[in-house]
């Protein structure tokens, strides 16, 4: 019956898995440390397929980074520059009116915007960017600000977290992403991103989205110096939010990439790395209803593969994508809906277009 689980330490783990049962910390660790590759994606295309059958996920989105200017410094980031830096810039309502009005022919369905912590931008100028996107976009859905900017902009409007999550509900948005987390652990936070806020407070800033009848996704930033068992409590931790709010819609495992980073001296992460982020997500996050394979990040080529490995969403067309391209990726900046449904089909899959919450929409 586990005829193709070729690592005898795996065994355990499959016949949980067969049985339906929930995963724990040393079964995850086992999948970690393990190199049977063939054997894990099997295991984790199982459980996908019960989910999913042989659907695959993508939407039509369009990426706005509002501003690349941030005093959080982390160590990972190529994106963000101090003010004045040569490079930095904010945009105005203007020139995200300018950005969404370039391909205003395209049928994009979701926006998703993200950007440095910039204080002096007020609180205000986070509403008008809403209206702006509404007004140009009214059937698109805004996704957007990270639990991190959440916290911030808790911080300039003068309101409880509650009434800010309120006040930009009320405004349109209507879905966070799922950055900002990196790796939930004291340690990495520590070394890499001291100035961001800790994971304690991202977990409570996104306990109070859920808690407020919006969705979000959640991200893990893996192939730095966390340790596996640092990814594991990540993993473990989201899983038990999720047990809570039910409010987490995607797992996305981001691949660090360390060109014009100050840690440039860290290699790139292997395929190995890449396939097991995912297929281990899709194992251990069993009240996660996505996984995400992210292509800007993953390449093209890896992530058509990913659906294999317990992926069933490929994001989306995304238009310019900016954070992993400054440090260095090397996937497309954007692709067509076509290029997605061509990837999905001649690796086996069904593609199924979908809005933000996954609802299937005809293109
Ligand atoms: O939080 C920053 C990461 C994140 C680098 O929710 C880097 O659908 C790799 O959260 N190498 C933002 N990663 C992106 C993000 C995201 C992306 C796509 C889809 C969704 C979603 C969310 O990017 C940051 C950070 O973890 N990041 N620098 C880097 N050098
Ligand atoms: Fe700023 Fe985000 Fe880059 Fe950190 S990852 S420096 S918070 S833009």
């Amino acid at each position: 019956m586990h005829s193709f689980i070729a690592d005898p330490q795996l065994i355990p783990v499959f016949e949980k898995v067969s049985a339906g049962a929930r995963l724990d910390a040393a079964d995850a660790l086992a999948l970690y440390q393990s190199h049977d590759i063939i054997g894990i994606g099997r295991l984790a295309d199982s459980v996908r397929r019960k989910r999913h059958g042989n659907k695959a996920f993508f939407v039509y989105n369009q990426h706005v980074n509002y501003t690349n200017v941030c005093v959080n410094h982390c160590r990972f980031c190529a994106f963000s520059r101090k003010k004045g830096e040569g490079g930095a810039y904010v945009m105005t309502r203007d020139d995200v009116a300018e950005k969404l009005n370039a391909r205003i022919d395209e049928p994009i369905r979701e926006i998703h915007m993200v950007g440095g912590i910039n204080p002096e931008l007020p609180f205000s100028y986070y509403l008008d960017l809403m209206e702006t996107i509404r007004t140009i976009r009214p059937d698109a859905t805004i996704k957007a600000f990270t639990a991190v900017e959440i916290d911030h902009l808790a911080k300039i409007s003068g309101l409880s977290l509650e009434d800010t999550i309120q006040t930009l509900k009320n405004a349109g948005l209507a879905m966070l992403p799922g950055g900002g987390a990196e790796v939930m652990s004291v340690r990495v936070h520590d070394a890499l991103f001291p100035r961001k806020i800790g994971h304690e407070r991202w977990l409570e800033v996104m306990r109070k989205i859920h808690a407020a009848g919006l969705t979000t996704n959640a991200t893990m930033l893996y192939g730095h110096i966390e340790t596996i068992q640092e990814r594991v409590e990540h993993l473990l931790l989201l899983r038990s939010l999720q047990d809570q709010t039910g409010g987490f819609t995607a797992f996305i495992p981001l691949a660090f990439h360390s060109g014009n980073t100050r840690l440039s001296h860290l290699p790139a992460t292997t395929a190995h790395d890449d396939l097991k982020a995912i297929a281990i997500a899709r194992l251990v996050l069993d009240n996660f209803d996505h996984i995400k394979a992210y292509w800007v990040m993953i390449g093209e080529k890896l992530a058509q593969i990913a659906l294999n490995f317990g992926a069933d969403d490929l994001d989306g067309t995304i238009i310019e994508e900016k954070i992993t391209h400054m440090a260095g990726a090397s996937s497309s900046k954007g692709l067509t809906r076509e290029g997605l449904q061509d990837m999905i089909r001649s690796g086996g899959f069904e593609p199924v277009e979908r809005d933000s919450f996954y609802n299937k929409v005809e293109g």
